[in-house]
């Protein structure tokens, strides 16, 4: 009989036998943060019949609106992080603050960090968006009530890195540090299936994906990069591709290669993406598959916030197409 590709779970707990202290803890976290991706799938892909599309009414502390799918997603994640009992602090693009739970003695090991729906101005067009969460250790005594130090940490420091693609399948990819891994829902069974294994990104993709719209706002050293990378025999010609969702944007580059870039630019000094839960998580993925995250100049996983929504420039991609992009900006 054709043997099933493994389910995520199966995934999780396989990865987990290789840590003999290992306490079950990890694996009911990535369990909640499955059950809520799979939750929201379900009401993104009928999002048009329900009462979810459209504004809620109010911005975030970022000052953008809020789709009613953002507060849907992000409830979503709090309620079933909260229950799972793993996490001593979360924090969110949609929250101001960050919520923090009683970790019990040996629970409430982890805490998370997510953007619950990224590119959620996509929503009421059925372009795709996606989910992207970030987990560290808790770093305040256990016991008590998590804190700010438990979320405010460098992305190299992150034990597991993840997203959620809600697109033309449903995509979940993760990484706990032994590679990077994608799994598609079969929503018949309602599991995440082994769909990507081990997954590499190719040396090179020649495709650039950058708001071009903005480039009357970058510095001329981003210009110049941006032209060089379009000029490079290795990587040209070029082709682009825009989703405008970071999620859609990042997940093409790690299957074939390319570039996606948010600089830096005259509106947005530090650029658009956040450090915490958009830059940081996809840089940790990327390196596990092989790729480059950078702000340009440093890379994102030795970067440390200062505050939960620090917004960075951001380059993420393959090596060989990372390489001549970033040799422009050094000149
Ligand atoms: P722009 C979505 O709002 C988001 O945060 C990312 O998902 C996406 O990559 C970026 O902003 C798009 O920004 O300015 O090109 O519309």
């Amino acid at each position: 009989m054709r043997s099933q590709p493994l389910t995520l779970m199966e995934h999780i707990n396989a990865c987990q036998r290789s840590f003999p202290e290992a306490t079950g803890s990890f694996s009911l976290l990535m369990e909640s943060l499955a059950l809520a991706s799979k939750i929201i799938s379900r009401e993104v892909n009928k999002a048009g019949l329900g009462k979810l599309l459209g504004l809620a009414g109010r911005r975030n502390i970022q000052g953008e609106q809020v789709a009613r799918l953002d507060d849907f997603a992000n409830d979503t994640l709090v309620h079933s992080l909260t229950r799972g009992g793993t996490c001593c602090a979360l924090a969110s693009e949609e929250l101001a603050v960050p919520i923090r739970l009683p970790g019990a003695e040996g629970a409430g090991r982890y805490a998370v960090v997510f953007d619950p729906l990224d590119g959620s101005s996509n929503i009421d067009v059925a372009v795709s968006v996606g989910t992207i969460f970030g987990v560290y250790r808790r770093r305040s005594p256990e016991g008590g009530l998590g804190d700010a130090s438990d979320l405010l940490q460098s992305p190299g420091k992150l034990v597991a890195a993840g997203y959620a693609l809600y697109g033309s399948s449903t995509v979940f990819v993760y990484s706990a540090g032994q590679g990077t891994h994608g799994f598609t829902l079969d929503s018949g069974l309602g599991e995440f299936l082994l769909s990507h294994p081990s997954i590499q990104i190719p040396e090179r993709g020649g495709i650039l994906s950058i708001n071009w719209a903005n480039r009357g706002r970058w510095d001329e050293k981003t210009r110049r990069a941006v032209q060089a990378y379009e000029d490079a025999e290795e990587t040209g010609p070029c082709s682009a591709r825009y989703v405008g969702s970071m999620v859609a944007d990042a997940h093409r580059t790690l299957l074939c290669g390319g570039l996606f870039a948010y600089p830096g630019d005259t509106k947005n000094s530090s650029g658009k993406l956040r450090l915490l839960y958009e830059a940081g998580p996809m840089a940790f993925l990327f390196e596990q598959a092989g790729g480059v995250a950078t702000d340009g100049s440093k890379r994102i996983l030795d970067k440390t916030p200062d505050a939960l929504h620090d917004r960075t420039p951001l380059v993420l991609g393959a090596a060989g197409d990372v390489a001549v992009f970033a040799e422009a900006l050094a000149k």
